[in-house]
């Protein structure tokens, strides 16, 4: 069997393009050391990277990869660099003004401009190519999965200076900002998108670059028209996302559950947990429905020690060998102490997810503690907190902070600190203005914190995404709480995933048409069987909104 050499710098997921290469019948060999005697010998290299573009170019300086890597380039056999790893091909970026990049492409890379779209760009975009040729079978009318807060960005002048240079780029657009999604001379080939989390569509263009070889795709006008980006949500299509709450149920078995508000036990005799299937099965039903992302949540996790809830990793080894979309898992994300009494701090817990195949880990309770922190030090972080540790370790995409708010009613906004607005839903008394309470340990305790706040404080402290949970509203059916979205998306400029309601397709619907939702999520009427993946988005785009079709 061929095998693929991939560099590891220990940066982020490597088990995901590990699966990639493994499903697409390759063997994987990771090189850890620029010693290694393979790595001259390799016939197929891949250079993957996330996170922060400093601590990936100096690691691999400080270990001694650049000679090894540039002898291979010269040698002129083929590599490919992945996100962080197709940045680390060009001079430099203005995100570590420092650190240099191997400067096989002679341009830097700059941040996205905030004032108009969220930052990071996180989801699925289209690439356009110049002409009809073709870079590995980038198909322009499917869709790519990119998570970046930094892009070479595109303007008349550095596009022609590529091409001046021999190179061949794949463009996309975020928002009125384009940049290189892909760029090809010779033996070198970078995506900014991640193939690996990219579906059928990602595996074709990784199968393509380790094949060498570069198909067209020929579509009819018609399939065209439905396929093609209309860049009304800056370039992205609407990313619908099926969650999972895990626990382990009375009779010791590690379920799916689904609460009502939060309520997990069945209203029956009994009163036993709602156990609606297997994790790893139903996570692949839902990959293969064409859900964008999948998420699990261990809800039960602050009673557990999570190193002894190894089902937890075992659920995401397993589900991440044969799902190619970004896997999130959260729930006990925090410094722990073992019960040998070691303590493993919060990114240490959290590499151990990413090992086993997780893109993101998503921090409830502990975020609650941190903006709190963040409050009483003045509007400042200590450093010392899970958001800013393995933000800083993995990157701000890999740190999501779910949140579980209750809406509190009060007579005036002076009888809160935190931040209130009118809602156009009066409480039985009559009252408009309202706060959205921050509660920790699945909604058990409530704290004097608002979801204003909470978010706020997140993003400062590094947090990339925000996954915004109801809990009146959860497990309702009655749609998504509008005002609570618009509430957020007016606190932060990091994307925001609208969760708790969903209850029909039309509900997807609303929620993109009435507020500034990035993503939407939804549970129960999935589980129930009552609507599939696939229904929410021929409903989206019967109704005008794009949506990532290509199933696998
Ligand atoms: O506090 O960092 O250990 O994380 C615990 C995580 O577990 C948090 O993300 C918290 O939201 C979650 N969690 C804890 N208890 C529950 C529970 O339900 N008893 N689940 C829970 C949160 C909300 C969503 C649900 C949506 C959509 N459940 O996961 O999927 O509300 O549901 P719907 O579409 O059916 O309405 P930590």
């Amino acid at each position: 069997m061929t095998v693929v050499h991939i560099i590891d710098v220990e940066s982020g997921n490597l088990q995901s393009l590990t699966n990639a290469i493994e499903y697409l019948g390759y063997d994987v060999h990771l090189v850890k050391s620029a010693d290694d005697p393979d790595l001259a010998n390799a016939s197929l290299l891949i250079l993957p990277g996330v996170g922060n573009f400093g601590h990936f170019v100096d690691n691999l300086y400080s270990r001694g990869f650049e000679k090894p890597i540039m002898d291979y380039v010269k040698g002129g056999k083929p590599i490919m660099g992945i996100c962080v790893g197709l940045q680390a091909l060009f001079s430099a970026s203005s995100e570590s003004p420092t650190s240099k990049g191997l400067e096989i492409v002679d341009m830097k890379l700059s941040r996205f401009d905030e004032s108009t779209k969220s930052v990071p760009e996180i989801g699925w975009n289209t690439c356009t190519i110049d002409g009809e040729q073709s870079l590995f079978g980038i198909d322009p009318f499917k869709r790519f999965y990119f998570v970046h807060s930094y892009a070479a960005i595109l303007t008349p002048e550095t596009e022609k200076k590529l091409h001046e240079g021999g190179w061949k780029i794949a463009k996309a657009r975020y928002g009125d900002e384009e940049f290189v999604a892909a760029v090809c001379r010779g033996n070198v080939f970078a995506t900014q998108f991640h193939p690996e989390k990219s579906s059928k569509a990602g595996l074709d263009v990784l199968d393509n670059f380790l094949k060498q070889r570069h198909p067209v795709t020929h579509y009819t006008d018609e399939e065209k028209s439905l396929a093609e980006n209309d860049y009304s949500n800056n370039g992205l299509t609407r990313r619908i996302i099926a969650c999972l709450d895990v626990r382990t149920n009375d009779q010791g078995d590690l379920v799916v559950t689904k609460g009502d508000q939060y309520d997990v036990r069945e209203k029956t005799s009994g009163n036993d947990v709602r156990n609606l299937g297997k994790p790893v099965e139903m996570a692949q039903k839902y990959y293969e429905q064409g859900a964008d992302e999948v998420t699990f949540l261990n809800i039960t996790s602050f009673r557990d020690c999570p190193l002894k809830d190894t089902p937890m990793l075992e659920v995401l080894k397993r589900a991440a060998q044969t799902i190619f979309v970004p896997l999130t898992v959260g729930g006990g994300i925090k410094d722990i102490v073992d019960l040998d009494g070691t303590k493993i701090p919060a990114h240490e817990v959290a590499n151990l997810y990413f090992r086993s195949g997780a893109d993101k880990v998503s921090i409830g309770t502990d975020a609650v503690y941190a903006a709190e922190n963040y409050y009483s030090n003045g509007c400042t972080g200590d450093g010392t907190s899970p958001i800013e540790t393995i933000s800083k370790a993995y990157g701000a995409q890999a740190v999501v902070v779910s949140v579980d708010p209750k809406k509190v009613y009060v007579n005036s906004p002076n009888e809160t600190k935190n931040k209130t607005f009118q809602s156009r839903f009066p409480d039985n008394e009559g009252r408009t203005w309202c706060w959205y309470q921050c509660t920790i340990k699945g909604g058990r305790e409530s704290r004097d914190l608002g979801v204003w706040e909470l978010t706020k404080a997140s993003e400062a402290l590094g947090a990339g995404e925000i996954l915004l949970n109801c809990i009146d509203k959860d497990g309702s059916n009655s749609g998504y709480d509008l005002e609570l979205i618009e509430h957020v998306k007016n606190a932060v400029k990091v994307p925001v995933i609208a969760s708790s309601g969903a209850g029909n397709p039309g509900h997807f619907k609303e929620a993109f048409e009435m507020t500034r939702a990035d993503a939407c999520l939804g549970a129960g009427m999935f589980h129930r069987g009552e609507y599939t993946v696939n229904d929410v988005k021929r409903h989206l785009l019967q109704h005008g909104f794009k949506v990532r079709l290509d199933q696998t």
